[in-house]
C-alpha cells in the first residue's frame, strides 16, 4: 500500500475574498482520502519585492480575474504534484518554485503557488490527524505559543481611500493575562473608538478594509489622539495594558525622494520624517511601527532604528518582503528589528519558515500577518502559533475574514501542547518591557 499521504489530486477553484475580488483555492487529495484547503490572500500595499499575483487583465473583473492563476494549478502544478508526498513540505516547495522559474513567481502566479503550498501544508497536517500548529510545529522543530495580537483601530493609507496617510493605528494589549482578556479590551477600545468618531462627527462613515473605522481627519496626528481617547473611554491607562502600534506603510507616500502628506498637504525629506515620527514615539504610548520609511529608503531606516530601536519594535514589511535574504542584510545592516511574516508575499510555506529563521538567528522579532484581502482561511494564525512566532496581525475587530482568525486563536490555545500566551514576552526590550 502506498503511503496515506501521497497527493491523488490538486484542485483548483475560483472564490472570493474580502474585498469581493476573485481569487485562487486549492485542494490537494491524498491516497489516505483525507485532503488540504487553502486560499490566497492579496495585498493592496504591496513591497516591490514581493510575489507577483496573477492577474487575467482586460476589462473583466477590472482585470482582476485569476482564471489563468487557477488554470495553472490544474494544468501545470497538478501533474507535477500528484504521486509525490505531500507530507515533505520542502520538496514540494522546491517543485512549484522549479516549476515557476521566476525571481517573483509570476509566470505561474504567486496566488496560484502560495495556495498550494498551504494546502499542502494542511493536507500533511490532516494526513497525520493533527491540528495544524501542531504539525506546523512538528515539521519546523519549533515551540508554539499563542499570540499577541496587533489589531486595527483606524484604518488608512491604501486600505480607506488614503483618508490618512498612515495606513494602520493599531493596539497591542501585553498586559493582559490572557488572549481572552485581549479580545475584552480591545472590544472596548474598538467599540469607544467608534463613539468618540460619531460625536466629533455626527456619524460614522464606515469601516476600512481591514475593519478598522474610517473617519474623516484633519492630520494624521489627529488619528493618534483618537486612539489615546478610545483606550482612556475603554476604561484603561494608556501605555499601561495597552499600548499603540503603526504600520505607517511609508512607501504608498515616498515619491521622487520624499514623503508625501496629503492629508496635511505637506512634503517631507526622510529626515523630517524621523523628526515627525519621533515626536510621536515621545508624545504617545507607542511601542511597535511598521515601514515608517520607504522600502526604497534604506539609509532612512537604517537611520530611525539607530535613533528608536532600542525603545520600540522596528519592523520591516514592504522593506523585507518575508525573504530572507532581505532579513539577513537587515541584519547585518541594522535596518529594522522584526519582520513581517506574510506567506503570500515570498509564495510558499518553506520560504516563509526562511525568513522566520533569519529573523531569529538575527535576534529580530517576528510577526506573522494576514493582507488586507482575506477570506475565511486561518492558516496564519497556526502559521503563527506553531512557530512560535509571538506575534499575529490580522486587522481590526469587525468582519468576519478578520475575526475568523482571532476565533481560531481562542479554539486552539488551550489545546495539549500549544504554549504560554506570548503577551508581555513578545515585547521584550522594548520601552513597555525592560525585564
Ligand atoms: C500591510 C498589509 C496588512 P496589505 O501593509 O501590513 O495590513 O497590507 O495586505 O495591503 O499589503
Ligand atoms: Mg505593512
Amino acid at each position: 500500500m502506498s503511503k496515506p499521504s501521497i497527493i491523488t489530486d490538486v484542485v483548483s477553484r475560483r472564490v472570493w475574498d474580502s474585498r469581493g475580488n476573485p481569487t485562487v483555492e486549492v485542494e490537494i487529495h491524498l491516497s489516505s482520502g483525507k485532503y488540504g484547503r487553502a486560499i490566497a490572500p492579496a495585498g493592496a500595499s504591496r513591497g516591490l519585492r514581493e510575489a507577483i499575483d496573477l492577474r487575467d487583465g482586460g476589462e473583466i473583473l477590472n482585470g482582476l480575474d485569476v482564471r489563468k492563476a487557477c488554470s495553472n494549478v490544474q494544468n501545470i502544478i497538478a501533474p507535477a504534484l500528484i504521486g509525490n508526498d505531500a507530507a515533505d513540505q520542502s520538496a514540494i516547495d522546491r517543485i512549484l518554485f522549479g516549476l515557476d522559474g521566476t525571481d517573483d513567481k509570476s509566470k505561474l502566479g504567486g496566488n496560484a503557488i502560495v495556495a498550494t503550498s498551504l494546502a499542502a501544508l494542511h493536507a500533511g497536517a490532516a494526513s497525520e490527524a493533527l491540528p495544524l500548529w501542531k504539525y506546523v510545529a512538528q515539521t519546523y522543530n519549533t515551540t508554539p505559543n499563542l499570540p499577541l495580537p496587533e489589531i486595527q483601530i483606524i484604518g488608512g493609507g491604501a486600505h480607506a481611500g488614503r483618508r490618512v496617510d498612515i495606513q494602520d493605528f493599531m493596539i497591542m494589549v501585553p498586559g493582559a493575562e490572557s488572549f481572552e482578556e485581549v479580545m475584552e479590551i480591545t472590544s472596548d477600545v474598538y467599540r469607544a473608538a467608534g463613539k468618540i468618531i460619531q460625536r466629533k462627527q455626527g456619524s460614522v462613515v464606515g469601516v476600512a478594509d481591514e475593519g478598522g473605522w474610517w473617519p474623516v481627519f484633519d492630520s494624521n496626528e489627529e488619528a493618534l489622539e483618537t486612539l489615546v481617547e478610545a483606550i482612556a473611554l475603554a476604561g484603561q491607562t494608556p501605555g499601561e495594558k495597552v499600548v499603540i502600534s503603526l504600520d505607517v506603510a511609508a512607501s504608498e507616500f515616498y515619491h521622487n525622494g520624499g514623503y508625501k502628506l496629503s492629508l496635511e498637504d505637506r512634503d517631507l525629506n526622510t529626515h523630517e520624517m524621523i523628526e515627525m515620527l519621533g515626536l510621536w514615539i515621545e508624545k504617545y504610548p507607542i511601542v511597535s511601527i511598521e515601514d515608517p520609511l520607504a522600502e526604497e529608503d534604506a539609509s532612512g531606516m537604517i537611520a530611525f532604528t539607530k535613533a528608536h530601536g532600542d525603545r520600540i519594535q522596528i519592523i520591516g514589511d514592504d522593506y523585507l518582503v518575508t525573504n530572507a535574504e532581505l532579513v539577513d542584510a537587515a541584519v547585518k545592516d541594522e535596518a529594522c528589528n522584526a519582520v513581517l511574516i506574510k506567506v503570500n508575499q515570498v509564495g510558499t510555506v518553506t520560504e516563509a519558515v526562511a525568513a522566520f529563521r533569519a529573523a531569529n538567528e538575527g535576534n529580530f522579532r517576528s510577526i506573522v500577518s494576514a493582507r488586507s484581502g482575506e477570506t475565511e482561511d486561518v492558516s496564519i494564525v497556526h502559521v503563527s502559533a506553531g512557530l512560535g512566532a509571538g506575534q499575529l496581525k490580522v486587522g481590526s475587530f469587525a468582519r468576519s475574514e478578520r475575526m475568523a482568525k482571532w476565533n481560531e486563536c481562542l479554539r486552539i490555545k488551550d489545546a495539549p501542547g500549544m504554549g504560554p500566551f506570548a503577551g508581555a514576552t513578545s515585547l521584550k526590550n522594548t520601552w513597555w518591557n525592560r525585564g
